[in-house]
């Protein structure tokens, strides 16, 4: 993956100039698909280096503190908008003294001293610098001044509304993970670690899980989900409980995995969880034996859905 941190260490393989997009991206939605597509393209039309411009952590995270839960983490957004191949990532560490900076300072400091912009592609809403003063107006007076052409590209509709991170946020948050699913491009997905659960799961019930140290910060909302997994780049059918196991009146989110047909020991290991269709609510049952009478329906439903050629994760849908 081509991420930099610091841009010095990109000046010399940009000597013929840069076709630039600059946001936050938190998800990476189709709405930031096109952005960087169309960067991809700018710098394919005039020979230049294709570079897209982000921040660690989000500027809001600095600026506000208190902020929603962010669809993706760092490392899931690099993954991401490296996969649409742009030449590099230039990843930037975003703190207080980027805060003050004018959007001025920002364009001639990073983006044409630094990168050798030559073509500037942003989003419909987008404005960074202090107070949110480098807007479009401001970028197209820079761009005069510094020779670069600025492009802004139009916001991007599904079902009657723009797609943004907000709308998308609030969608996962409601349990709509299948929904969600055009407006990513993808099935909404987390990562984490297999730890040690309480060992109930394969002991008392006969269905192990997989328990994950969570790292992302947004989750489904609470309830069972027909999922895919994926264990070392092989994927795996199953369920997933996301919730506080209120049978057992646990007091942490957790989010734990019930793969088919599976016996591996998956201690320790990193898995991806793509979360395909709701199930139903979590709910505190009197007793094991019926959330075990439960938990079978759920592998019998998650089992059928799977099978629908629609479910599958590798379908592209624009
Ligand atoms: N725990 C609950 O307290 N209520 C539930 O509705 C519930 N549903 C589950 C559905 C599935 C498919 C799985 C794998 C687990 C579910 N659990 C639920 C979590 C269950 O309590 C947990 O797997 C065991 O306690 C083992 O850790
Ligand atoms: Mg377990």
């Amino acid at each position: 993956m081509n991420v930099v941190r610091d841009i010095a260490d990109l000046s010399p393989k940009i000597d013929r100039g840069t076709s630039i997009t600059i946001g936050n991206f938190d998800g990476v939605h189709i709405g930031h698909q096109a952005l960087i597509n169309k960067v991809i393209e700018k710098s394919r039309e005039n020979g230049l280096k294709s570079v897209v411009v982000t921040f660690d952590p989000h500027p809001l995270r600095i600026i506000l503190g208190e902020t929603p839960p962010f669809i993706t983490t760092t490392e899931q957004k690099l993954d991401l908008i490296s996969e649409l191949e742009p030449d590099y990532i230039v990843c930037l560490q975003f703190n207080k003294d980027m805060a003050k900076m004018s959007a001025e300072d920002f364009v001639y400091h990073y983006l044409v001293q630094g990168l050798c912009v030559q073509e500037l592609v942003i989003g419909h809403d987008y404005a960074f610098g202090k107070d949110r003063r480098g807007d479009i107006n401001l970028l197209r007076r820079l761009g005069e001044d510094y020779n670069f052409h600025v492009h802004q590209v139009d916001p991007i509709y599904r079902d009657g509304d723009v797609v943004s991170s907000t709308r998308i946020r609030k969608m996962i948050q409601n349990g709509q993970v299948w929904q969600v699913r055009p407006l990513l491009n993808r099935f909404f997905q987390i990562i984490g670690n297999v730890v040690k659960g309480q060992k109930r799961g394969g002991p008392l019930l006969g269905v192990p899980t997989a328990n994950l140290k969570l790292r992302d910060e947004l989750f489904p909302k609470t309830g069972v989900y027909a999922v895919w997994v994926d264990y070392e780049h092989d994927i795996y059918p199953g369920v997933a409980n996301v919730g506080y196991n209120p049978t057992f009146d646990m007091h942490e989110l957790s989010v734990e995995v019930h793969l088919f047909d599976f016996n591996a020991d998956i201690y320790g290991r990193k898995i991806r969880v793509y979360f395909v269709q709701r199930l139903r609510d979590e709910k505190k049952f009197s007793g094991f034996e019926e959330l075990l009478t439960q938990i079978k329906r759920d592998i019998i439903r998650g089992q059928e859905i799977l099978k629908n050629p629609e479910a599958s994760l590798e379908m592209h849908l624009t």
